[in-house]
Protein backbone atom coordinates (compact mmCIF):
# COMPACT_ATOMS: atom_id res chain seq x y z
CA UNK A 1 0.00 0.00 0.00
CA UNK A 2 3.07 2.20 0.78
CA UNK A 3 4.52 2.27 -2.69
CA UNK A 4 0.67 2.66 -3.83
CA UNK A 5 0.29 5.98 -2.43
CA UNK A 6 3.84 7.12 -3.10
CA UNK A 7 2.92 5.91 -6.80
CA UNK A 8 -0.16 8.09 -6.83
CA UNK A 9 1.33 10.95 -4.86
CA UNK A 10 4.55 10.90 -7.36
CA UNK A 11 2.15 11.12 -10.44
CA UNK A 12 -0.21 13.72 -9.50
CA UNK A 13 1.03 17.32 -10.78
CA UNK A 14 -0.82 18.64 -7.95
CA UNK A 15 -2.90 17.25 -5.03
CA UNK A 16 -4.24 13.97 -4.46
CA UNK A 17 -7.33 13.95 -1.92
CA UNK A 18 -7.36 11.59 0.74
CA UNK A 19 -10.40 9.94 -0.65
CA UNK A 20 -9.46 9.47 -3.99
CA UNK A 21 -6.65 7.10 -2.58
CA UNK A 22 -9.31 5.52 -0.18
CA UNK A 23 -11.19 4.57 -2.94
CA UNK A 24 -8.59 3.63 -5.58
CA UNK A 25 -6.55 1.30 -2.84
CA UNK A 26 -9.81 0.19 -1.04
CA UNK A 27 -8.31 1.31 2.40
CA UNK A 28 -9.64 3.53 5.14
CA UNK A 29 -8.78 7.37 5.51
CA UNK A 30 -6.87 6.44 9.03
CA UNK A 31 -5.22 3.67 6.87
CA UNK A 32 -4.32 6.56 4.49
CA UNK A 33 -3.08 8.98 7.47
CA UNK A 34 -0.83 6.50 9.02
CA UNK A 35 0.85 5.87 5.55
CA UNK A 36 1.41 9.35 5.50
CA UNK A 37 2.73 9.64 8.99
CA UNK A 38 5.33 6.92 8.61
CA UNK A 39 6.65 8.39 5.07
CA UNK A 40 7.29 11.60 6.50
CA UNK A 41 9.04 10.11 9.50
CA UNK A 42 11.18 8.69 6.77
CA UNK A 43 12.18 12.12 5.72
CA UNK A 44 9.17 12.44 2.88
CA UNK A 45 7.87 15.83 3.28
CA UNK A 46 4.61 15.79 2.06
CA UNK A 47 1.99 19.16 2.80
CA UNK A 48 -1.53 18.12 3.85
CA UNK A 49 -4.37 20.70 2.77
CA UNK A 50 -7.38 20.77 3.58
CA UNK A 51 -9.97 20.35 0.84
CA UNK A 52 -7.30 19.54 -1.48
CA UNK A 53 -5.54 16.91 0.02
CA UNK A 54 -2.11 15.71 0.12
CA UNK A 55 1.09 16.64 -2.26
CA UNK A 56 4.46 15.07 -2.29
CA UNK A 57 7.55 18.16 -2.07
CA UNK A 58 10.48 16.43 -1.35
CA UNK A 59 11.40 13.11 -1.16
CA UNK A 60 14.86 11.38 0.13
CA UNK A 61 16.93 9.36 -1.50
CA UNK A 62 16.51 6.16 -0.73
CA UNK A 63 16.15 2.47 -2.42
CA UNK A 64 13.76 0.82 -0.19
CA UNK A 65 11.13 -1.40 -1.46
CA UNK A 66 8.36 1.11 -1.60
CA UNK A 67 10.59 3.68 -3.19
CA UNK A 68 11.86 1.50 -5.89
CA UNK A 69 8.47 0.00 -6.21
CA UNK A 70 6.04 3.20 -7.11
CA UNK A 71 9.12 4.17 -9.33
CA UNK A 72 9.31 1.54 -11.43
CA UNK A 73 5.92 0.72 -11.84
CA UNK A 74 4.92 -2.51 -12.86
CA UNK A 75 7.58 -4.83 -14.73
CA UNK A 76 6.66 -8.44 -15.75
CA UNK A 77 10.10 -9.33 -14.69
CA UNK A 78 9.68 -8.91 -11.32
CA UNK A 79 7.18 -9.95 -8.89
CA UNK A 80 8.69 -8.57 -5.87
CA UNK A 81 10.87 -6.32 -4.35
CA UNK A 82 12.81 -6.87 -1.21
CA UNK A 83 14.70 -4.48 0.86
CA UNK A 84 17.24 -4.76 3.45
CA UNK A 85 18.97 -1.98 5.72
CA UNK A 86 21.86 -4.17 6.81
CA UNK A 87 22.49 -7.68 4.58
CA UNK A 88 25.18 -9.40 4.88
CA UNK A 89 25.37 -9.85 0.67
CA UNK A 90 22.22 -9.83 -1.78
CA UNK A 91 23.57 -12.26 -3.77
CA UNK A 92 23.63 -14.80 -0.07
CA UNK A 93 20.23 -14.06 0.75
CA UNK A 94 18.76 -14.81 -2.90
CA UNK A 95 20.47 -17.95 -2.89
CA UNK A 96 19.26 -18.71 0.58
CA UNK A 97 15.24 -17.83 -0.82
CA UNK A 98 15.82 -19.72 -3.96
CA UNK A 99 17.16 -22.47 -2.01
CA UNK A 100 14.27 -22.79 0.62
CA UNK A 101 12.07 -22.94 -2.46
CA UNK A 102 11.25 -19.21 -4.09
CA UNK A 103 10.56 -19.55 -7.85
CA UNK A 104 9.49 -16.06 -8.12
CA UNK A 105 11.76 -13.59 -9.66
CA UNK A 106 13.32 -11.18 -7.19
CA UNK A 107 15.08 -8.12 -6.90
CA UNK A 108 16.35 -7.49 -3.58
CA UNK A 109 17.77 -4.44 -2.30
CA UNK A 110 20.68 -3.32 0.30
CA UNK A 111 21.32 -0.12 1.78
CA UNK A 112 24.68 -1.78 3.38
CA UNK A 113 26.46 -5.16 2.75
CA UNK A 114 28.43 -6.22 5.60
CA UNK A 115 30.20 -9.13 3.15
CA UNK A 116 29.47 -8.07 -0.22
CA UNK A 117 31.37 -10.39 -2.59
CA UNK A 118 33.10 -10.14 -6.09
CA UNK A 119 34.39 -13.04 -8.07
CA UNK A 120 36.34 -16.10 -6.76
CA UNK A 121 35.72 -15.03 -3.43
CA UNK A 122 37.04 -11.47 -3.71
CA UNK A 123 35.53 -8.54 -1.41
CA UNK A 124 33.22 -5.93 -2.71
CA UNK A 125 33.00 -2.62 -0.35
CA UNK A 126 29.37 -1.83 0.31
CA UNK A 127 29.27 1.09 2.31
CA UNK A 128 25.79 1.95 3.82
CA UNK A 129 24.00 4.91 2.10
CA UNK A 130 25.70 5.69 -0.90
CA UNK A 131 25.52 2.65 -3.36
CA UNK A 132 23.12 0.55 -4.86
CA UNK A 133 24.11 -3.28 -3.96
CA UNK A 134 21.29 -5.16 -5.41
CA UNK A 135 20.88 -8.96 -6.59
CA UNK A 136 18.17 -9.99 -9.71
CA UNK A 137 16.52 -13.83 -8.60
CA UNK A 138 15.98 -15.22 -11.70
CA UNK A 139 14.73 -18.50 -13.44
CA UNK A 140 15.36 -18.51 -16.98
CA UNK A 141 14.58 -21.59 -18.57
CA UNK A 142 17.85 -21.84 -21.13
CA UNK A 143 20.49 -24.34 -21.49
CA UNK A 144 22.87 -24.26 -18.48
CA UNK A 145 25.75 -22.97 -20.77
CA UNK A 146 24.22 -19.85 -22.33
CA UNK A 147 23.88 -18.70 -18.37
CA UNK A 148 27.38 -16.97 -18.64
CA UNK A 149 25.63 -14.40 -21.28
CA UNK A 150 23.60 -13.14 -18.60
CA UNK A 151 26.19 -11.14 -17.00
CA UNK A 152 27.24 -9.13 -20.38
CA UNK A 153 23.08 -8.62 -21.14
CA UNK A 154 23.38 -7.08 -17.67
CA UNK A 155 26.48 -4.69 -18.39
CA UNK A 156 24.42 -3.21 -21.54
CA UNK A 157 21.61 -2.86 -19.02
CA UNK A 158 23.73 -1.01 -16.77
CA UNK A 159 25.55 0.91 -18.88
CA UNK A 160 22.09 2.10 -20.97
CA UNK A 161 20.81 2.77 -17.28
CA UNK A 162 22.83 5.06 -16.20
CA UNK A 163 23.48 7.12 -19.39
CA UNK A 164 19.53 7.39 -19.18
CA UNK A 165 19.55 8.39 -15.41
CA UNK A 166 22.56 9.91 -14.83
CA UNK A 167 23.79 11.44 -18.17
CA UNK A 168 27.38 9.64 -17.72
CA UNK A 169 28.19 7.93 -20.54
CA UNK A 170 30.08 4.45 -19.18
CA UNK A 171 32.19 1.68 -20.82
CA UNK A 172 32.14 -1.87 -20.46
CA UNK A 173 34.75 -3.83 -19.43
CA UNK A 174 34.38 -6.92 -20.76
CA UNK A 175 33.06 -9.09 -18.86
CA UNK A 176 31.76 -8.03 -16.14
CA UNK A 177 33.26 -4.45 -15.16
CA UNK A 178 31.18 -1.46 -15.85
CA UNK A 179 34.26 1.76 -15.74
CA UNK A 180 33.87 5.57 -16.27
CA UNK A 181 37.12 7.31 -16.90
CA UNK A 182 38.92 4.48 -16.27
CA UNK A 183 37.96 3.42 -13.14
CA UNK A 184 35.33 1.01 -11.96
CA UNK A 185 31.98 2.24 -11.32
CA UNK A 186 29.88 -1.10 -10.96
CA UNK A 187 30.64 -4.73 -10.60
CA UNK A 188 28.77 -7.68 -11.39
CA UNK A 189 28.86 -11.18 -10.35
CA UNK A 190 26.26 -13.86 -11.33
CA UNK A 191 25.96 -16.84 -9.77
CA UNK A 192 24.02 -20.09 -10.89
CA UNK A 193 22.47 -23.18 -9.22
CA UNK A 194 22.03 -25.95 -12.12
CA UNK A 195 22.04 -29.32 -13.37
CA UNK A 196 23.77 -30.39 -16.47
CA UNK A 197 20.65 -29.34 -18.69
CA UNK A 198 18.60 -27.63 -16.03
CA UNK A 199 18.48 -24.29 -13.93
CA UNK A 200 17.38 -24.18 -10.98
CA UNK A 201 18.12 -20.19 -10.93
CA UNK A 202 20.48 -17.64 -11.32
CA UNK A 203 21.36 -14.79 -9.36
CA UNK A 204 22.58 -12.22 -11.03
CA UNK A 205 24.30 -9.19 -8.12
CA UNK A 206 24.86 -5.52 -9.21
CA UNK A 207 27.10 -3.16 -7.24
CA UNK A 208 26.74 0.29 -8.20
CA UNK A 209 28.66 3.20 -6.29
CA UNK A 210 26.42 6.02 -6.94
CA UNK A 211 26.77 8.49 -4.61
CA UNK A 212 30.14 7.12 -2.75
CA UNK A 213 32.41 10.25 -1.66
CA UNK A 214 35.45 8.61 -0.49
CA UNK A 215 37.33 5.08 -1.50
CA UNK A 216 39.03 3.46 1.32
CA UNK A 217 42.59 3.58 0.14
CA UNK A 218 43.37 0.66 -0.89
CA UNK A 219 40.59 1.60 -4.05
CA UNK A 220 41.10 4.74 -4.56
CA UNK A 221 43.07 4.18 -7.97
CA UNK A 222 40.55 1.93 -9.16
CA UNK A 223 37.31 2.50 -7.87
CA UNK A 224 35.18 5.37 -8.34
CA UNK A 225 31.26 6.68 -8.49
CA UNK A 226 28.69 8.36 -10.48
CA UNK A 227 28.78 10.97 -8.03
CA UNK A 228 32.47 11.57 -8.23
CA UNK A 229 32.26 11.73 -12.25
CA UNK A 230 29.08 13.63 -12.88
CA UNK A 231 29.32 16.00 -9.90
CA UNK A 232 25.89 15.80 -8.36
CA UNK A 233 23.83 13.19 -6.46
CA UNK A 234 22.43 10.64 -8.54
CA UNK A 235 18.68 9.95 -7.68
CA UNK A 236 19.22 6.20 -6.55
CA UNK A 237 15.83 4.57 -6.65
CA UNK A 238 15.49 6.64 -10.74
CA UNK A 239 18.78 4.51 -11.73
CA UNK A 240 17.61 1.24 -10.23
CA UNK A 241 14.23 1.57 -12.10
CA UNK A 242 15.45 2.85 -15.25
CA UNK A 243 18.36 -0.35 -15.10
CA UNK A 244 15.84 -2.95 -14.23
CA UNK A 245 13.84 -1.72 -17.60
CA UNK A 246 16.76 -1.69 -19.77
CA UNK A 247 17.29 -5.27 -18.52
CA UNK A 248 14.07 -6.49 -19.03
CA UNK A 249 14.48 -5.70 -22.49
CA UNK A 250 17.93 -6.77 -23.12
CA UNK A 251 16.81 -10.22 -21.10
CA UNK A 252 13.50 -10.29 -23.32
CA UNK A 253 15.76 -10.12 -26.78
CA UNK A 254 18.15 -12.63 -25.25
CA UNK A 255 15.75 -15.52 -23.71
CA UNK A 256 14.07 -15.49 -27.53
CA UNK A 257 17.78 -16.66 -28.95
CA UNK A 258 19.96 -17.39 -26.14
CA UNK A 259 22.98 -15.57 -27.39
CA UNK A 260 23.85 -12.55 -27.97
CA UNK A 261 22.72 -11.97 -32.03
CA UNK A 262 20.34 -8.78 -30.84
CA UNK A 263 22.38 -6.97 -28.50
CA UNK A 264 26.08 -7.47 -30.16
CA UNK A 265 26.57 -4.24 -31.96
CA UNK A 266 24.68 -2.19 -29.27
CA UNK A 267 27.42 -3.92 -26.64
CA UNK A 268 30.42 -3.23 -28.63
CA UNK A 269 29.75 0.36 -28.80
CA UNK A 270 30.68 0.38 -25.34
CA UNK A 271 33.24 -2.09 -25.26
CA UNK A 272 35.78 -0.37 -23.80
CA UNK A 273 38.88 -2.41 -25.53
CA UNK A 274 37.56 -2.67 -28.71
CA UNK A 275 39.77 -1.81 -31.61
CA UNK A 276 42.79 -1.79 -28.87
CA UNK A 277 45.45 -3.40 -27.77
CA UNK A 278 45.28 -5.90 -24.72
CA UNK A 279 46.91 -8.60 -22.94
CA UNK A 280 45.05 -11.53 -22.29
CA UNK A 281 46.08 -13.09 -18.29
CA UNK A 282 45.47 -16.57 -17.84
CA UNK A 283 46.81 -17.51 -14.93
CA UNK A 284 50.65 -17.80 -14.97
CA UNK A 285 50.61 -17.07 -19.39
CA UNK A 286 49.89 -14.18 -20.62
CA UNK A 287 49.26 -13.42 -24.37
CA UNK A 288 48.54 -9.88 -26.36
CA UNK A 289 46.22 -9.60 -29.15
CA UNK A 290 43.51 -6.85 -30.79
CA UNK A 291 40.61 -6.90 -29.22
CA UNK A 292 37.97 -7.28 -32.35
CA UNK A 293 34.51 -7.67 -30.36
CA UNK A 294 32.23 -10.37 -28.94
CA UNK A 295 30.77 -13.38 -30.32
CA UNK A 296 27.45 -14.28 -30.35
CA UNK A 297 28.32 -16.88 -27.40
CA UNK A 298 29.59 -14.26 -25.44
CA UNK A 299 33.16 -14.79 -26.37
CA UNK A 300 35.87 -11.94 -26.64
CA UNK A 301 36.97 -11.93 -30.23
CA UNK A 302 40.90 -11.54 -30.41
CA UNK A 303 43.40 -11.11 -33.06
CA UNK A 304 46.87 -12.22 -31.91
CA UNK A 305 50.18 -11.34 -32.96
CA UNK A 306 50.52 -13.97 -35.29
CA UNK A 307 47.38 -12.84 -37.32
CA UNK A 308 45.53 -16.27 -35.60
CA UNK A 309 41.75 -15.17 -34.75
CA UNK A 310 40.88 -16.32 -31.09
CA UNK A 311 37.54 -16.48 -29.10
CA UNK A 312 38.13 -16.19 -25.06
CA UNK A 313 35.73 -17.37 -23.16
CA UNK A 314 34.42 -15.37 -20.06
CA UNK A 315 35.43 -16.64 -16.58
CA UNK A 316 38.76 -18.10 -17.68
CA UNK A 317 40.89 -14.70 -17.93
CA UNK A 318 41.85 -11.63 -17.08
CA UNK A 319 41.89 -8.91 -19.68
CA UNK A 320 43.93 -5.61 -19.24
CA UNK A 321 44.78 -2.90 -21.70
CA UNK A 322 48.31 -1.97 -22.19
CA UNK A 323 48.68 -0.30 -19.05
CA UNK A 324 47.50 -1.01 -15.81
CA UNK A 325 43.68 -2.08 -14.98
CA UNK A 326 41.57 -0.32 -18.26
P1 LIG B 1 35.34 -8.54 -9.02
O1 LIG B 1 35.92 -9.77 -8.42
O2 LIG B 1 35.46 -8.33 -10.48
O3 LIG B 1 35.88 -7.26 -8.31
C1 LIG B 1 36.29 -7.26 -6.96
C2 LIG B 1 37.47 -6.32 -6.83
O4 LIG B 1 37.06 -4.98 -7.11
C3 LIG B 1 38.02 -6.28 -5.42
O5 LIG B 1 39.04 -7.23 -5.25
C4 LIG B 1 38.55 -4.84 -5.30
O6 LIG B 1 39.83 -4.74 -5.88
C5 LIG B 1 37.60 -4.06 -6.19
N1 LIG B 1 36.50 -3.46 -5.42
C6 LIG B 1 35.96 -3.84 -4.24
N2 LIG B 1 34.93 -3.05 -3.90
C7 LIG B 1 34.79 -2.14 -4.90
C8 LIG B 1 33.90 -1.06 -5.14
N3 LIG B 1 32.90 -0.76 -4.31
N4 LIG B 1 34.09 -0.35 -6.27
C9 LIG B 1 35.07 -0.62 -7.14
N5 LIG B 1 35.94 -1.63 -6.97
C10 LIG B 1 35.81 -2.39 -5.86
C11 LIG B 1 32.91 -7.63 -9.03
O7 LIG B 1 33.81 -8.59 -8.63
C12 LIG B 1 31.49 -8.06 -8.66
C13 LIG B 1 30.89 -7.21 -7.59
C14 LIG B 1 29.43 -7.51 -7.35
C15 LIG B 1 28.90 -6.76 -6.17
C16 LIG B 1 27.41 -6.98 -6.02
S1 LIG B 1 26.73 -5.93 -4.83
C17 LIG B 1 25.27 -6.81 -4.79
C18 LIG B 1 25.65 -8.26 -4.89
N6 LIG B 1 25.91 -8.83 -3.57
C19 LIG B 1 27.19 -9.19 -3.43
O8 LIG B 1 27.69 -9.68 -2.39
N7 LIG B 1 27.87 -8.94 -4.57
C20 LIG B 1 27.00 -8.39 -5.58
Amino acid sequence: MKANILSMLKESQSYVSGQEMCNALGVSRTAVWKVMNQLKEEGYVIEAVSNKGYSLTYRPNTITDYEVKSTLGNLDLIDEVLYYETIDSTNIVAKQLANAGEDRNLLLLAEEQTAGRGRRGRAWSSPKGAGIWMSLLLHPQIAPEHASMITLVSALALVKGIEQAAGIRAQIKWPNDIIVNGKKVCGILTEMNSELDYIHYVVLGMGINANTKEFPEELRSIATSLYMEGGKEVDRAGLVAEVMKQFSSYYHRFLQTEDLSGLREEYEEYLVHKDQMIRIINGQDSMEGYALGIGEDGSLTVRLLDETITQIISGEISVRGMNGYV
